[in-house]
């Protein structure tokens, strides 16, 4: 008898850590884990087996199809934006390869089993795409329809993605005799920037605001690489992984579309700095500007519409601007670094 599961990839990254120990924390004892590198040792108490392997590998994916009975994927394993503008093609097997991968796997899964496998696709504000600063301050908000044009291998690879979960969740192999609709239960967040407490990202754009926070507090000088008026939304960790384990578990009746916007707050690099220097008053920020990585936060959007995900399934984040530094950063990452 193959054993219950259900399957994390990229479980070594900044959302696997948050989303896996509040997995645990749920109760939840069948966590599969997958991840290129072994697992990180805060994560392995949490899971019940650690694989380490490629979402690019179909012979490991097969033999994780054979071994267990896996209701729900969280497919967080990608490269990120900055990360894949010096590898496109890469970021294209990795990011487009590994998701088709996986829901070829849900689809194999949900036929064994006779019910569909829920997909969690953590997709970003990076399908925006405005081609100047100008045409980003006249539309100030966008709606998940909107604009969505974009800029960087990494928003066009998550903006195919969210077609093809909803290709494989509607019309996959539509012209086949017995055509199974609803194989896939694909569900998807279109992410902000992300913070958190106790991970810094790695190779991505919005990386300038974890990057200063983490910087102030172990008193280093920081060199942010976008301008002092830089806008996009920004959350905290738990805020995301609230909103993923909100969407698994909404009722799928509810869900008027697969693909939603969240947000919590946007500040601009400058306020992030300013709201820095209230906790740590010698913190040091200079503006070092990276055109060419400046010019791709320029073309992702001031600020999200979630009206939708609120309306839908109830998404409200925790957190706004000065509760995410009072009551979240600050006494968790100074707990992190040992203050
Ligand atoms: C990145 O900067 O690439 C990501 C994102 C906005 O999706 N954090």
């Amino acid at each position: 008898m193959r054993k219950r599961a259900i399957l994390i990839t990229g479980a070594n990254g900044e959302i696997g850590h948050g989303l896996i120990s509040s997995l645990h924390q749920k109760h939840e004892q069948n966590i599969i884990a997958l991840d290129l590198q072994p697992m990180d040792s805060k994560i392995t108490g949490y899971i019940k087996e650690g694989i380490v392997g490629n979402i690019l590998d179909k012979n490991l994916l097969e033999q994780i199809n054979g071994e267990y009975a896996i209701s729900e994927i969280y497919h967080l394993a990608a490269l990120l934006s900055t990360r894949a503008e010096f590898s496109p093609q890469v970021a294209h097997e990795v990011n487009v390869g590994g998701t088709i991968n996986l829901l070829e796997l849900a689809v194999k899964q949900s036929r064994s089993q006779g019910q569909a496998v829920k997909y969690f696709f953590p997709s970003s504000i990076a399908v925006y795409g405005f081609t100047s600063l100008n045409e980003k301050i006249l539309n100030p908000i966008l709606k998940e329809d909107e604009h969505c044009d974009p800029q960087t291998m990494y928003g066009c690879n998550k903006l195919y993605c969210e077609k093809l979960g909803i290709y494989y969740s509607h019309h996959y192999q539509r012209l086949a005799a017995e055509f199974t609709p609803g194989l896939v239960d694909f569900r998807s967040i279109r992410f902000p920037g992300l913070i958190s407490a106790s991970t810094i990202p790695t190779g991505g754009t919005s990386d300038y605001a974890p990057e200063m926070i983490h910087a102030a507090v172990q008193g280093k000088p920081y060199a942010c690489f976008v301008r002092p008026d830089t806008i996009i939304p920004f959350m905290t960790m738990p805020d995301a992984i609230k909103s993923i384990l909100n969407l698994m578990n909404a009722d799928k009746q509810k869900l008027s579309r697969l693909v939603y916007n969240i947000t919590a707050f946007h500040p601009t690099a400058e306020e992030f700095f300013d709201k820095i220097l209230n906790y740590f008053s010698n913190a040091e920020v200079s503006y070092v500007i990276n055109k060419k990585r400046q010019a791709i936060v320029d073309s992702w959007p001031a600020e999200v519409d979630d009206s939708i995900a609120r309306a839908d399934w109830g998404w409200k984040p925790e957190y706004d601007f000065q509760s995410a530094f009072e009551t979240y950063l600050i006494p968790k990452i100074k707990l992190h670094y040992g203050q």
